[in-house]
């Protein structure tokens, strides 16, 4: 007798999607009729998981939004999606997971290796919208939010224009040649958690056209080219092998590389995209003048106090946002940072309870379907430490305001990195090697150590270093950590008003 070979799972793709189990969703629109009037850089989970979700829903209104990807280095994502035409799994985990196939995604070109094909995509007529999700690292700004252009990237693409390594880089090329061209500028939109996000686009842009030395070029875009503001907002943890095993079983095809999210999932753009834009509220976007106040609302009440989880949470041994909820001292803590600290900086935008807000944040955090690794938002501390939280700190500052919860995040970061550096493990952050060199000149003591962090000026700005109520506070707070670690913190924090 023959033994029957086990039947191979197929790949998703276009030829197999009909072929997917019911219960997963799949596009409803004609692929084959589908253009890609948006070009994105930086095709992560989070756009995957966030725009493309949006974009993919209008697609079945209007086939001129789809989208074509720049990945600037990593052929990842290209590798894993070509062979699927595109098409992935999006997971909306929930007590009940849905499961959908995007379909918005076209193709995925890879920068480093095919510039002319990024150029071309840049000047192609269709390309109408240019989205962004970078990270706060890959706008290359200095702590003053402005374009670095002792960037290592920045120098690079200033002295080779026309082979940009950088995202900057990249936009100027593209809108020079489009000017070149006699075309209108593309609109770009940044997708990513920084605050005012169009706004520190655009100079960059600006800037950086004008020490390429073309002044005319940097006068047309600040005539003409659109910079619209965005905030992003939905939990994504990071692809893991149980999500690919979860996606094949619930689809019967499988997915190299599928995203995750909450349910949640919101966008804010500011109204500024111009003639012929995509119609992004009817899918749910809030398109609206007033993008800034929800934008510092959510980096300061959700990303603030994520950051300070991944902090204090991973120096407690927790794992996941939602274990480091299930501990009570540090919940508490957490909102009353939120509450007490944080809230009093805002001006909330009219339609938003800023209470209710915080619940939702809170009931999001400890939504046990999903394990989000305290690590993956511990990654780039550096980065995201001035936008999360010193913000925050300078304007309680300014205002008479207690700073000492505060003040326990940022030592907490001070701690995580001494703790990693003592354990030998990979800082993942662009200034691994200052944060190391930081590290080699720590006591133990909290005099010496926080003054080695407060001196990193690239984080801290000066006057903020200088300022004695934080310096004095962090102190407080790192001797507890070194003393009593995070219990003795929460401890003495639990007794502030
Ligand atoms: C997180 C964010 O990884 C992180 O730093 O704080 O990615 C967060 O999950 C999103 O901004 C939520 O919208």
């Amino acid at each position: 007798m023959t033994a029957i070979a086990p039947m191979e799972t197929a790949r998703l793709s276009d030829a197999t999607i009909a072929s997917a189990l019911p219960g997963v969703l799949t596009p409803d629109y004609d692929r084959a009729a589908v253009r890609a009037g948006v070009l994105h850089f930086g095709p992560g989970a989070f756009h995957r998981a966030h725009q493309a979700y949006f974009f993919d829903r209008l697609l079945a209104r209007d086939p001129r939004w789809g989208i074509r990807a720049v990945s600037l280095k990593s052929p990842g994502v290209r590798d894993a999606l070509a062979p699927q035409d595109g098409l992935y799994v999006l997971a909306e985990l929930d007590a009940r997971t849905r499961f959908r196939v995007i379909g918005a995604l076209r193709e995925v070109l890879v920068a480093a290796e095919a510039p002319n094909a990024v150029a071309a995509a840049l000047i192609a007529p269709e390309t109408r919208l240019v989205t962004v999700t970078v990270t706060e690292k890959g706008y290359c700004l200095n702590s003053a939010g402005d374009l670095d252009l002792s960037h290592v990237d920045i120098r690079h693409d200033l002295s080779a224009p026309a082979a940009p390594v950088s995202l900057i880089g990249w936009l100027v090329d593209g809108l020079a040649r489009r000017r070149a061209a006699g075309l209108t500028p593309f609109v770009t939109l940044s997708c990513d958690n920084l605050p005012d996000n169009g706004v520190r686009l655009a100079q960059a842009v600006v800037r950086f056209a004008r020490a390429r030395g073309d002044a005319d070029l940097a006068a047309w875009i600040e005539g003409e080219a659109r910079f619209p503001t965005s905030m992003v907002d939905s939990i994504t943890p990071a692809t893991d092998d149980a999500l690919r095993v979860r996606v094949a079983r619930q689809m019967g095809l499988i997915d190299a590389w599928p995203v995750q999210r909450e349910r949640f999932v919101q966008w804010v753009v500011q109204d500024n995209l111009g003639p012929d834009a995509p119609d992004l509220a009817s899918v749910g976007v809030t398109v609206t003048a007033d993008v800034a106040d929800y934008e510092r609302a959510k980096l300061r009440l959700l990303n603030g106090a994520h950051t300070s989880l991944a902090y204090l949470g991973g120096l407690a041994g927790h794992l996941t946002v939602a274990d480091a909820m299930t501990d009570a001292p540090l919940a508490a803590f957490v909102g009353a940072l939120m509450r007490q600290d944080i809230a009093p900086s805002l001006r909330p935008p009219r339609e938003m309870a800023i209470e209710a807000y915080i619940e939702v944040i809170l009931a999001r955090f400890r939504n046990p379907a999903i394990h989000h690794n305290l690590s993956q938002i511990a990654w780039d501390g550096s980065q995201k430490l001035p936008i999360r939280l010193l913000g925050t700190v300078g304007d309680a500052l300014k205002a008479g305001r207690p700073v000492s919860r505060l003040a326990g995040s940022v030592a907490g970061w001070m701690r995580f990195v001494v703790e990693a550096v003592y354990a030998d493990q990979v800082l993942v952050d662009p200034l691994a090697e200052p944060l190391r060199n930081a590290v080699g000149r720590c006591e133990g003591r909290a005099e010496i150590d926080v003054g080695a962090f407060l001196a990193l000026d690239a984080v801290f700005p000066r006057d903020l270093a200088a300022e004695p109520r934080f310096r004095t506070a962090v102190e407080a707070a790192y001797d507890d950590l070194v003393g009593g670690g995070v219990a003795r913190l929460l401890t003495r924090l639990s007794a502030v008003g």
